[in-house]
This record gives structure tokens, C-alpha cells and sequence, in this order.
């Protein structure tokens, strides 16, 4: 099987890449990636020579026509992919998220390609803390940030290419996830590397909201049994139970890296902060058998802060610059 990966040099898409090639030997991959600030080569170390990689944006309706030719195959992780950078810098998101996604559509309609499209549950936008309540694949879209939105916007063009051309598709809708080669401007890699660097995690606001976090590997497993299994126009959302707010996962950090519980800052809060995400994930376990591996969110967090500890060679070059963009707008309250 040929698997073209979309953004195979990001966190998630990188993960994909090394578990595919470490547990699927039938499987051929070609990487196709921008490398932009969140892609880089070295996040392909160790199997960069068993992949294909093609440096390139997927909005290069030329360039993707023509990977798209040699796949069996299409698993789309390309995006931007950072709500702040969304509220600050909107156009690279429309461009990438929504325009890319339609150059894979139009190229994997002309060749035949089976799709995969990722996806993330902020598309539907966010619960109340105190609520019982957790995302479905029937929940109404409802959107907050830029980001968010675009990539609504991309699962909704999905969803009419399915039903007005028929092209071979399915889409997931992930949770938060964790785990190595996460880029440093997201919360858990920011939290343990500012600790690293003798300095106080930052909450935003009063650190209250919720995110149901899942390890990477777990997404991506959840990933492979709909590609083997999952049923064409369909929707499948993907979570592990793993709600903690965030002040819980700053308190566990603080911990597992022998610091005060109290040693961290409350700063501005993010305009429009989706307070609660979580997912109800019943339809992956019955119509797919699938199941997370990581069940204890303690110990696979020990596991990434490890990780950070063990590869500053990968994520310091990322940090002064990512401090930079969160300086401009951020205050200690
Ligand atoms: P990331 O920012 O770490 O990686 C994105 C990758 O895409 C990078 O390698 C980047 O170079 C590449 N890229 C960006 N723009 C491109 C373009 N125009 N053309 C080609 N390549 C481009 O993102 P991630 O966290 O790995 O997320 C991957 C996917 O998973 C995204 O679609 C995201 O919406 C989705 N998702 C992420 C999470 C999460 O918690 N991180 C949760 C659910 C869904
Ligand atoms: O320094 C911080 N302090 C803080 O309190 C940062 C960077 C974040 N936060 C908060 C904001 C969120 O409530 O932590 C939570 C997680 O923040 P992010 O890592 O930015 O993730 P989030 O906005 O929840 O979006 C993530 O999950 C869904 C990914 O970045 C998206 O790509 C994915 O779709």
C-alpha cells in the first residue's frame, strides 16, 4: 500500500510515519510537507531514508496532482495548527486548512485515491464545565477561533465531496493530544520546557478549562483501524477519556519535575477560550474495536517530560522564537 502523509514532518503526522514504518511493512510512505516553523526534518530522524520526502505546500494544486497519481492512499495531517498563532496571523489558515484541503479533494476525486481526512473536536466548538454533556459525531458545528473554523471549513468541503462526487472518504475528530516531537508553543511542551529553562509555567486565565487529552500513538492507532476498517462518508471522533483541566496538568508537570505546586504564573487569558472539550468516542470501540494503549495520563506525561529532557537538541531551536510570539501579547496577572 502507498500512503501519501500530509504534514508528516509536524508532530502528529511525524508520530504517524514512525509507528506506520515500525508495524506495517506493506505500507510505502511518502511524506509531503512545507516545513514551515512546526515542520522539520528532524522529527523523520532514523527513518528519513525509508520515506519519500517531497518539500512542498498542499496548496500546490501541480505538485499534489501528481503524488496523489503514485497513492493508494491519502492521510491529510497537513494544517496550521496553533489557535494563538490564528488569532494573530489568520490568513496562512484559510490558505493551508481550508484551499489545501481542497487541492487534495479535487486531486483524489480526478485519481480514484481513498482519503483520510484529520480532523479536531474544536470544530464543535465548546461545553460548560459543569455539563455531562460530550461531543458526538451527530453534535452540531459550531466553531470559536480562526483556527477552529477552518478547519470546519475543511471537513465540511469533505463531506460534500463525499456526497456530491462520491470520492472514497472518511474523517476523524480528535481530542488534545500529547506526547514527543510536539512543537514547543503548545501547552504541555511550553509548561515542561519553560520549567527545564528555570522558569514558571503560564496559565491562561484562571487555568480552569478542560481538555481531553490523548497520546499521540493512541490518535494515530485510532487513525490506521479507520483507514482498515472504517466505512466510506463517515465520521469517527477519537478520545481516550482523558479530561483534566489545566491547572491539573500544570500541577502534575510541577510535580513529576520536582518543583512547588504552587511555582507557576496566571497570565492573560486567550480571547474566545473554549472553556471544555471532551469526546464521546462509543462509536470507534463498537463499530471498529478500537482501543487506547495509554490509560493513565500521569505516567504517559512522565514519559513525554522525559522525552523534552532527553531531545533538547530537537525542541531548542524552536523556543526563543516561540517565547517571542507569546511575549507580544501576553502579561502576568
Ligand atoms: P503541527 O503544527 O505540529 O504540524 C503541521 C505540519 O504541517 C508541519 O510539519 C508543517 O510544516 C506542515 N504544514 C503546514 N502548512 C503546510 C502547507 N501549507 N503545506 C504542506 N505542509 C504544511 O500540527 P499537529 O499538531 O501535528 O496537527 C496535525 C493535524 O492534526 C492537524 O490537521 C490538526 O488540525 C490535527 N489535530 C491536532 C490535534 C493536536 O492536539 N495537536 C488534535 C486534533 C487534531
Ligand atoms: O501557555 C499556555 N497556557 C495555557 O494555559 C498555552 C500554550 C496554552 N494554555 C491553555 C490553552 C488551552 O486551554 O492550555 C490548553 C491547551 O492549549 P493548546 O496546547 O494551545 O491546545 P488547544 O488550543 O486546546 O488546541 C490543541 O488541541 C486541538 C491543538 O493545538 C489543536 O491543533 C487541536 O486541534
Amino acid at each position: 500500500m502507498r500512503v501519501l502523509v500530509t504534514g508528516g514532518a509536524g508532530f502528529i503526522g511525524s508520530n504517524f510515519v514512525h509507528q506506520t514504518l515500525a508495524t506495517r511493512p506493506d505500507v510505502e510512505v511518502t511524506v509531503l510537507d512545507a516545513l514551515t516553523y512546526a515542520g522539520s526534518r528532524s522529527s523523520l530522524e532514523g527513518v528519513l531514508g525509508d520515506v519519500r520526502f517531497v518539500e512542498g505546500l498542499v496548496q500546490d494544486g501541480a505538485l499534489v496532482d501528481s503524488l496523489v497519481a503514485d497513492a493508494d492512499v491519502v492521510v491529510h495531517f497537513a494544517a496550521e495548527s496553533h489557535n494563538d498563532n490564528s488569532l494573530t496571523s489568520p490568513g496562512p489558515f484559510v490558505q493551508t486548512n481550508v484551499v489545501g484541503t481542497y487541492e487534495l479533494l479535487e486531486a483524489v476525486r480526478r485519481h480514484g485515491v481513498r482519503y483520510h481526512h484529520i480532523s479536531t473536536d474544536e470544530v464543535y466548538g465548546d461545553l460548560a464545565l459543569d455539563s455531562p454533556e460530550r461531543f458526538t459525531e451527530e453534535t452540531p458545528y459550531n466553531p470559536s477561533s480562526p483556527y477552529s473554523s477552518t478547519k470546519g471549513a475543511s471537513d465540511l468541503l469533505v463531506r460534500a465531496w463525499v456526497r456530491s462526487f462520491g470520492i472514497e472518504a472518511t474523517i476523524s475528530n480528535c481530542s488534545n493530544n500529547y506526547g514527543p516531537r510536539q512543537h514547543v508553543e503548545k501547552f504541555i511542551p511550553r509548561q515542561v520546557t519553560e520549567v527545564i529553562d528555570g522558569r514558571r509555567p503560564r496559565l491562561y486565565g484562571d487555568g480552569l478549562n478542560v481538555r481531553d487529552w490523548i497520546h499521540v500513538d493512541d490518535h494515530n492507532s485510532a487513525v490506521w483501524a479507520i483507514i482498515d476498517r472504517g466505512q466510506m462518508g463517515e465520521t469517527y471522533l477519537i478520545g481516550a477519556d482523558g479530561e483534566v483541566d489545566n491547572r491539573g496538568v500544570v500541577s502534575q508537570v510541577l510535580e513529576l519535575m520536582d518543583r512547588p505546586g504552587d511555582d507557576f504564573d496566571h497570565v492573560t487569558d486567550r480571547p474566545g477560550h473554549d472553556r471544555r472539550y471532551a469526546i464521546d468516542w462509543t462509536r470507534l470501540r463498537d463499530e471498529l474495536g478500537w482501543q487506547p494503549q495509554y490509560r493513565d495520563f500521569r505516567s504517559g506525561l512522565a514519559a513525554t517530560i522525559e522525552w523534552y529532557r532527553d531531545n533538547e537538541a530537537w525542541w531548542r531551536p524552536q523556543k526563543a522564537a516561540a517565547e517571542a510570539r507569546y511575549a507580544a501579547t501576553e502579561q502576568v496577572l
